[in-house]
């Protein structure tokens, strides 16, 4: 059972569970939002989460990675203790704190409504720090056709969702090897990423 809908974080358990194949059932975010179900399921209320077997789990990360675990055909991730696993942690964990974060920080100062020079400066900064993180994973796929070589795998959907967040905030213009990158995870059957 997952808790969420494709329109935003949840897209990506979503997204994992359709390539490996995983038969699960959606509990969508209106329903969510009308009843009693997402603090019952997630400390804040929030989205995703869900139920594996008799495990609940929040946080995006964990339940893409414990549905590549537990799945026999798994062909996305790599086991603990091999590079491509190490790869995945480094590029997955780079996303979040160097990119996503920012992007995030900016949606939150949006939806306060605050609009200002303070936080203008503030966004602009947040931009720069974001653009840093986009500069690398630019220069790295120049040289790989998906994040770990040439199959896809985890790290192209925990990670791709973060660039196509930055694509749709304006920010990969200057990245063409990231814009390219994107319309090949666009064009893939099972993708989740907003166009
Ligand atoms: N760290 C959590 C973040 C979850 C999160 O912030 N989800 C957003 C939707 S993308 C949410 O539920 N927001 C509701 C809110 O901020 O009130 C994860 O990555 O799974």
């Amino acid at each position: 059972m997952i808790y969420g809908s494709s329109t935003n974080r949840s897209a990506r358990p979503i997204w994992t569970a359709d390539e490996l194949g995983l038969e699960y059932e959606l509990v969508a975010t209106e329903e969510l939002m009308t009843d009693s179900v997402p603090r019952s399921v997630h400390p804040q209320g929030k989205i995703p989460s869900a139920k594996v077997g008799d495990l609940m789990l929040f946080e995006f990360v964990a339940i893409c990675e414990y549905l590549c675990d537990i799945d026999p055909n798994n062909r996305l991730l790599g086991e603990s203790g091999s590079s491509q696993r190490a790869t995945y942690s480094q590029w997955a964990s780079f996303a979040q704190s160097e990119i996503e974060a920012y992007l995030w920080h900016n949606f939150q100062l949006d939806r306060a409504g605050q609009e200002g020079n303070s936080f203008a400066t503030v966004k602009d900064l947040n931009i720069g720090i974001a653009s840093s993180g986009l500069k690398v994973i630019n220069s790295h796929l120049e040289s790989h056709e998906y994040f770990g070589g040439p199959l896809f795998t985890l790290t192209d959907i925990v990670v791709g969702w973060t660039l196509n967040w930055a694509r749709r905030s304006e920010l990969t213009e200057d990245f063409p090897a990231i814009e390219a990158y994107l319309a090949k995870l666009l064009s893939r059957p099972y993708c989740s990423l907003a166009k």
